[in-house]
């Protein structure tokens, strides 16, 4: 992805902080908040919930910032019926919530606890309840410790279990759930999970996150084909795509970004979206991608179609080419891949240290639907911003930068709308403050502030922002 797509905000108001002008989007597009399980529901041993992989990458030492876990986290399983209220009160149309694999089958396999189901049982009825439409994922990173025993994603078994998985939560909930979503961002289960070791389980490998990128794509055909048994209305899966940007127009780092979308884009993309695995995988990971874990027909099952696909984006990276980290190829990680990766520092950065570049957004959608013809309709699945939130001494929290950043993400889609490509809704990251996986509770991407001490929860002025423009787009197009 060299030739960088630059289509100007043309909508967007000349003054970049100002909240009065609002983005336009269709008739019909919809607008909805998102949280995954491990995140924000706590109760890690009530309601008969097994260990997942990241209970136990929280208690190695060293691995998440301040020791912090998801033991407590933001209480939800308790205190669900007060956030449905706030996402009511924000007047979304969705909600999508992940289900945690190890509250259905606390070891990864048998039967359905059905302790484990009542709990999302009762989320999505109050959801109905409140006139709220339900999106579940079914895998946002909290694989059952027990499969992560037996091999984890590098083995075919995990994605088979996935499915039966799948089979359980879709038979309670499939009939009130119209929107499913199989995998939460592959990339990070396999490659910050498997490679880099920032992820549970913690693990820094080369064949063995391959491995585990193929099986997750199996997983999720598979699970789309249990889906579709079940009758369900709108199936999809949520990638996280990345707009690379090469550091300088060398031909060595133009080579380096051709190795970054193979890492980030095309290993989920190609299969899905094209019928085939990445055309440079070899020359991006040699020996590693040796395609052992391949079987025939894989292709066909991940490349089901699906009725949308899911988008989560923040932010662009910057990539030059670099030496490989370990001389040694065949003791290389899979995303030691000849390259380094860093941020943009001549633009504002969150607190993530993450570069704030609208545009790329829109950029990074256009591509993708001039690269892809047989891509389904976009449902932007998180955006979002983490903030140096305080409350005020007027009680409330002021986050300007977080305005700033949706508001001008929001233009930035609607550009994208404008230019041609087809995105159906858009759900912002997050509904809540929430555990940050390895950075813990230090980052806060909530529009809703969560006191850790107390649980009590504040709604931010992006909250009151948001739920504005919710309100300004049913206006306008009823
Ligand atoms: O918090 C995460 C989420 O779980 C997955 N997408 C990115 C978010 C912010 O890092």
């Amino acid at each position: 992805m060299t030739d960088a797509i630059h289509v100007t905000d043309a909508s967007a108001p000349a003054d970049a902080t100002g909240s009065s002008a609002l983005p336009r989007f269709p008739r019909g597009f919809f607008f909805g908040a998102a949280t995954a399980s491990y995140q924000i529901e706590g109760a890690h041993d009530e309601g008969g919930r097994g260990p997942s992989i990241w209970d136990t990458y929280c208690r190695e030492p060293g691995r998440v910032a301040d020791g912090a876990t998801g033991d407590v986290a933001c209480d939800h399983y308790h205190r669900y019926r007060e956030d449905v209220a706030l996402l009511r009160d924000l007047g979304v149309d969705s909600y999508r919530f992940s289900i945690a694999w190890p509250r259905v089958q606390p070891t990864g396999g048998g039967k359905a606890n059905a302790e484990g189901l009542d709990f999302y049982d009762r989320l999505v009825d109050e959801l109905l309840a409140a006139g709220i439409s339900p999106a579940a994922t079914l895998y946002h990173w909290d694989l059952p410790q027990a499969l992560e025993d037996r091999g984890g994603w590098r083995v075919r078994e995990t994605a088979e279990r996935f499915a039966d998985y799948t089979r359980l939560v879709v038979d309670r909930l499939g009939d009130r759930v119209p929107r499913w979503i199989t995998l939460n961002e592959p990339f990070c289960s396999a490659f910050v999970g498997y490679a880099i070791g920032r992820h549970a389980p913690g693990a820094r490998e080369g064949r063995g996150a391959l491995a585990a990128a193929h099986h997750l794509l199996v997983g999720h055909g598979l699970a789309v084909r249990a889906l579709r048994e079940a009758g369900v209305r709108e199936v999809g899966i949520t990638l996280n795509p990345d707009r690379l940007l090469p550091a300088t127009d060398s031909a060595a780092d133009l080579a380096a970004v051709r190795r970054a979308e193979t890492l980030h884009n095309e290993v989920w993309l190609d299969p899905l979206f094209a019928g085939r695995y990445p055309a440079h995988e070899r020359e991006t990971w040699g020996e590693s991608a040796d395609g052992s874990y391949r079987r025939e027909g894989d292709l066909i099952t991940i490349a089901a179609p699906l009725d949308f696909v899911g988008i989560n984006y923040y932010r662009p990276i910057t990539i030059a080419d670099a030496p490989h980290r370990d001389a040694d190829p065949a003791a290389r990680t899979a995303v030691d891949i000849g390259v380094e990766e860093s941020w943009r520092q001549d633009v504002r950065r969150t607190t993530m240290g993450w570069p704030v570049v609208p545009h790329t957004f829109t950029d990074l959608l256009v591509d993708l639907d001039r690269r892809y013809p047989e891509l389904p309709p976009v449902v932007i699945t998180e955006n979002g911003s983490a903030e140096d939130d305080s409350v005020a001494e007027d009680g409330q929290v002021h986050d300007a930068d977080r305005v700033a950043y949706l508001r001008d993400h929001l233009f930035a889609l609607a550009a994208a709308v404008e230019a041609g490509v087809d995105v159906r809704g858009y759900y912002v990251w997050s509904l809540m403050d929430n555990f940050e996986w390895a950075f813990g509770y230090a980052k806060r991407f909530g529009i809703v502030r969560v006191d850790y001490d107390t649980l009590e929860r504040l709604p931010k002025d992006s909250y009151r922002w948001y739920r504005d423009l919710i309100r300004h787009h049913k206006q306008e197009t009823q």
